[in-house]
């Protein structure tokens, strides 16, 4: 039988090779693990009690808010709080960054936290599964003095942590350090995380694209093209078209398998719809550490210095080929 690492061990045996390693981000990345933890047990839950639904509030971008997004909220705002290391935190259910005094009151945390406690929570109520998207920066500002909006508006590639659980099959935490990316599955039996796909690698090219043909009308003529190209029948192709409309889950897959994931700007949502902070950077820097790329269809995501914290931003990720042959089409 082979030997358990489980997450809380691996964390703790590569501290060292993180840059500046102290031992906080591992206690942040513990206080992430454990959230994850509490949000499955509770999303597992979601077919059985009546939590599915809306919670009668609407969240920053308008759109009605269901009540594990704010459970999924409330557990990763506490477990990030309670470890006293960062100094402040923006999530997609809250409009403005949110201010972590410590103990003491002060504000000496090292890290910020971006976060999407709940993508694809549409998915929630028919039993599809679902994520949490973080990301991770060292502040810019002067340790002791209030955290500033720009200890939030740095560009993806300053990232010094970043990952994602999906609420699955089986739930899975997936992080990196900048050191590779890997995989941790949840034994349901005995509520840990076990390492199970260590240095993920994405395919160089796949043969799967995710998108949301419904849109198709609405997309730009590059966007058009490309899904032309995927559909086309030579060597490889056509591609398969699978979308289960969780980015979380779509990602996964295709990291695993070999794909893109896209979504574009369309004459309904000129900017796009994801958002750059809590989903594109993340997701980038683990595609990136997966050895493959993510793109806005001309720019690397990670090189976009940001102007606000709930910015939109067109979103290609996956295997190099596929997002290079994306580009390809959209440049003419
Ligand atoms: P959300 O953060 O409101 O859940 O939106 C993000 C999600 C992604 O996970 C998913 O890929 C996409 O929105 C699906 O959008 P659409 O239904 O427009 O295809
Ligand atoms: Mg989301």
């Amino acid at each position: 039988m082979k030997k358990l690492i489980t997450l809380g061990e691996f964390i703790i045996e590569n501290e060292s090779s993180f840059p500046y390693a102290t031992g906080e981000l591992s206690k942040l990345l513990n206080g992430l693990r454990l959230a994850g933890k509490m949000v499955n047990h509770e999303v597992n839950k979601a077919g059985l009690v009546d939590i599915i639904g809306g919670a009668g509030e609407v969240n920053v971008q308008g759109e009605s808010q269901q009540k594990l997004d704010v459970f999924a909220n409330d557990k990763f705002i506490q477990a990030i709080k309670n470890r006293d290391i960062a100094c402040g935190i923006v999530s997609e259910e809250v409009e403005e960054f949110i201010t972590i005094h410590g103990s003491d009151s002060s504000n000496n945390g090292k890290y910020v936290v971006l976060m999407d406690p709940l993508d694809g929570s549409s998915n929630i109520d028919v039993n599809v599964s679902v994520g949490t998207i973080f990301s991770i920066f060292r502040r810019i500002t002067p340790i002791g003095t209030p955290v500033e909006l720009k200890d939030f508006l740095q560009p993806g590639s300053a990232q010094v942590a970043a990952g994602y659980i999906v609420y699955g099959t089986s739930t899975m935490l997936v992080y990196t350090t900048g050191n590779g990316v890997n995989g941790f599955t949840i034994n349901p039996a005995l509520g840990s995380y076990y390492l199970s796909h260590p240095n993920i690698k994405i395919p160089e090219s796949g043969s799967i694209y995710s998108v949301n043909l419904g849109n198709y009308v609405h997309f730009p003529k590059g966007v058009k093209n490309y899904v032309k190209y995927c559909q086309q029948e030579e060597g490889s192709r056509p591609y398969s078209l699978r979308y289960i409309g969780s980015m979380v889950s779509d990602f996964h897959r295709n990291m695993l398998k070999g794909g893109i994931y896209m979504y574009p700007n369309d004459t309904k949502n000129k900017k796009g719809k994801l958002r750059l902070l809590y989903e594109a950077n993340p997701i980038a820097f683990l595609t990136e550490q997966a050895n493959g790329k993510a793109s806005d269809g001309y720019n690397r995501i990670m090189d976009i210095v940001p102007s606000e914290i709930h910015q939109r931003i067109p979103f290609f990720c996956g295997s190099t080929k596929m997002v290079e042959k994306l580009e390809s089409f959209y440049s003419q």
